[in-house]
């Protein structure tokens, strides 16, 4: 078979914008793909719903690939074993209540997952802003701001393109970049009880562990918060190389906004 380096490229082309033009009116935005993004991914796309990620690095998994000091292997606790399970990924008990799996294992399926599930994956876009808008008398975000990362990395003076999306999923990690976009450009108020970003604190693995399901929530119309940045939204504590409650993040912020979707 002849090859035709200029199908190749037309192949590319054609391909990517039908998968960008597909992502213009999404259901859910979910802006990082750490463990608890891609397990939010994984399973809104497997309910049917139009979902992409946004990764500002090339390869996904957030801090996850390195497991704890780069001794890549994650240790979860029981109650959230199923999320990865579900995925293949093979897990060890270790001692009672902790279990362990190989950090690369797991990166890379819960990323294939997602993907396989129907997830539209855009690796190398940067999410830089949110689309706000009034919306029966109150301010709600209706889309997301992205540029390529390489532009953002150069700080080429390069402006962005616009999404839109019924719900974002602020899963940043500790940065809790877009939230803090949004706080910063605009007057308005969070979710939290001072109204802002309250801040993370230093390390409590098992308050930390229970918070991060628990702050997992609509902390401002249209956006939730997931993961790490759910828990320095909400002022709670760090946990260290413990990923349970970020799979447990992604599944409960996948739950709630099906449940919205579907009215
Ligand atoms: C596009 C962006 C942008 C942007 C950032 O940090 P993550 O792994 O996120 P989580 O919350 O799923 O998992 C947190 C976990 O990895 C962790 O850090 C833990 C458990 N720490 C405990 C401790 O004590 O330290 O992934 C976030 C992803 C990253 O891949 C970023 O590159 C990406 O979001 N990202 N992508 N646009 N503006 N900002």
């Amino acid at each position: 078979m002849p090859l035709d380096e200029r199908i190749i490229t037309e192949a590319i082309f054609d391909e990517y914008a039908l998968k960008f033009k597909s992502s213009l009116d999404l259901d859910v935005a979910i802006v990082g793909g750490g463990p608890s993004g891609l397990t939010a991914a994984r399973l809104l796309a497997a309910d049917g719903f139009n979902v992409a990620l946004f990764e500002r690095k090339l390869s996904l998994g957030g801090g996850m690939w390195g497991g704890g000091m780069l001794y890549n292997i994650i240790v979860v606790q029981e109650e959230s074993v199923h999320l990865l399970t579900d995925v293949g990924i093979p897990v060890k008990r270790y001692k009672d209540n902790y279990f362990t799996a190989d950090a690369v294992t797991a990166t890379t399926a819960l990323a294939a997952a997602a993907c396989l599930a129907g997830a539209k994956v855009f690796n190398c876009l940067s999410v830089e802003d949110v689309v706000l808008r009034e919306v029966d008398g109150a301010k709600q975000v209706t889309g997301l701001v992205v540029n390529s990362s390489p532009v953002e990395m150069a700080g080429l003076h390069v402006d962005p393109i616009v999404l839109g999306c019924k719900y974002l999923v602020e899963a940043t990690g500790h940065a809790v970049e877009v939230l803090k976009t949004l706080v910063r450009k605009n007057d308005v108020k969070l979710n939290t009880p001072s109204g802002k970003i309250e801040g993370e604190q230093s390390m409590w693995a098992e308050v930390a562990e229970t918070n991060t399901v628990t702050n997992t929530r609509e902390i401002f119309p249209g956006v939730y918060v997931a993961g790490m940045a759910a828990n320095a939204s909400f002022g709670s504590y760090r946990m260290g190389p413990i990923f349970g409650g970020m799979l447990l993040s992604g599944e409960k912020v996948a739950a709630d906004i099906a449940k919205k979707l579907r009215g």
